[in-house]
């Protein structure tokens, strides 16, 4: 057994008897009452999951394991030569809670660069995909297409797994998973934007540094990735991606399954493809402006025009955040630091200067300031990768991290299949005291 799955399997003994205390003993402990608001609006701040992988404080923002994200970044062990941390590190540190040493981020990848072999046929499937196929399409179908390889799926047919050892099968899906993906997305990312001219992996390089090598881009675009992987790494457990990903493995389906639907909801242009939309929306400006950088007056008519047309500021607002995404402001101390000059960086610091007024004025986004989507293509036109469609699956690597480690847990502690009640809209009325 590897030195991580000993140490997961300490804390889950250790964490077992807390839920069943909780369940046996508390079960009826309300913890708040659901409004009509929230019952027709998207469940918005229903306390109803569970998770301690991390926390999102509304001004605040996130918490890894009850770690900020400055926090995470300098306690976390670095490549040698390197300015950010090892992604091996942080998924040693999102399942057990516990910091890794060098040695143990080392050792975990290790353990991934001898899952990461991405099977043929899953590449063939690619290659017959359509020219235009989105990349998370491509991304979603391939993770999907794996499914055969689930050592979960296949233990529990067989009928050899008891309930407390799901998480073990789980555990060694979603390493493989996790390993596979850098390598997935590098192919999708080739064969769609390349002509399909693969470059192979290189087993002398980690999570991070193979993936940009896979892409074609030089140091220290390997930086930016193991920067980029981190911060999308988890959200809490109530965004679309994290919540389907949970939703689904909660019918004791395996990660393939689980992590593809969780990848169809990060797909959507109000959750992860804010990032492709927000370089878009950026590019439409420049090319309106002839390809000059707008002045603040400028900037101000565009966001109008794109409110007045019905549409959102991609980038900006969120459901849970009250304040500027931490995200957000650990990718602009990137670039303050290694391309303060970059136009399009610019503009975005621009952006942030008259966004949040414009938005408070339009009076609808309970949260005016910027999310993670608003910055994160910038860094990744600067290094070259000016794809934009592809972002999304950059964001899905890194969110495999934390939903993933979610349902490694969720096995672990046998939460079961999840069911919330539905209402007709008569019974709201009749709730309301409405008579017709
Ligand atoms: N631009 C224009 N209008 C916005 C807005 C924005 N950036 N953000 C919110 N609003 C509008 C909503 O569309 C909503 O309008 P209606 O009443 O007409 O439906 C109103 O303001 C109230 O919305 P809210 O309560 O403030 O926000 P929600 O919790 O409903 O939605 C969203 C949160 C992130 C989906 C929303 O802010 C949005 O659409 N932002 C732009 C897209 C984006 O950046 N998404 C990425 C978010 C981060 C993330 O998940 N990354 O993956």
């Amino acid at each position: 057994m590897s030195e991580l799955k000993s140490v997961l399997a300490e804390k889950i003994e250790h964490h077992r008897p807390r839920i069943q205390r909780l369940l046996k003993t508390y079960g009826d402990h309300p913890l708040g009452q659901v409004t009509i608001g929230q019952a027709i609006g998207g469940a918005r701040g229903v306390k109803c999951l569970v998770t301690d992988i991390s926390y999102l404080d509304p001004m605040e923002g996130i918490r890894f394991r009850g770690l900020t994200i400055p926090e995470v970044f300098d306690q976390l062990p670095k490549p040698p030569g390197k300015v950010e941390p090892y992604v091996a590190g942080f998924w040693y540190f999102l399942l057990t809670g516990d910091m890794p040493t060098l040695e143990q981020a080392q050792a975990v990848s290790a353990e991934f660069k001898k899952r990461r072999q991405v099977p043929e046929y899953v590449i063939d499937m690619l290659k017959g995909m359509p020219k235009d196929s989105h990349p998370m399409a491509m991304f979603s179908a391939g993770i999907l297409a794996m499914q055969r390889e689930s050592i979960f799926a296949r233990e529990y047919a067989a009928g050899n797994l008891k309930k407390p050892e799901y998480w073990e099968a789980t555990f060694e899906d979603a390493m493989n998973l996790m390993a596979r993906l850098p390598i997935l997305a590098a192919y999708i990312y080739r064969i769609k934007y390349k002509d399909g001219d693969i470059i192979e992996e290189d087993q002398s390089l980690g999570f991070g540094s193979n993936f940009a090598h896979m892409i074609g881009i030089p140091e220290p675009y390997d930086d930016v990735c193991r920067l980029y992987f981190i911060l999308h790494g988890d959200h809490e457990s109530g965004n679309v991606s994290a919540h389907a990903g949970h939703l689904v493995a909660s019918a004791l389906s395996d990660v393939y399954y689980a992590y593809s639907a969780a990848m169809n909801g990060l797909a959507g242009p109000l959750h992860g493809r804010a990032n492709q939309d927000t370089l878009g929306w950026i590019q439409d400006v420049l090319e309106k402006m002839g390809g000059k950088a707008p002045t603040e007056d400028q900037l101000e008519k565009f966001l109008w025009e794109t409110l007045n047309a019905g549409q959102v500021v991609p980038g900006y607002g969120h459901a849970v955040l009250r304040k500027t995404d931490p995200r957000y402001t650990a990718q602009k101390q990137f670039c303050e630091h290694y391309m303060p000059d970059d136009e399009l960086f610019k503009l975005v610091k621009t952006i942030y200067k008259v966004a949040p007024r414009v938005l408070e004025e339009h009076g609808k986004a309970k949260n005016p300031w910027p999310n993670v989507d608003s910055i994160s293509g910038v860094l990744q036109w600067h290094y070259g990768l000016r794809e934009y469609d592809f972002y999304t699956v950059l964001f899905g690597i890194g969110r495999a991290l934390g939903v993933l480690s979610n349902i490694v847990w969720d096995r672990a502690l046998g939460y079961p299949i999840e069911r919330p009640k539905s209402v007709t809209t008569a019974m709201l009325e009749e709730a309301a005291g409405i008579r017709h």
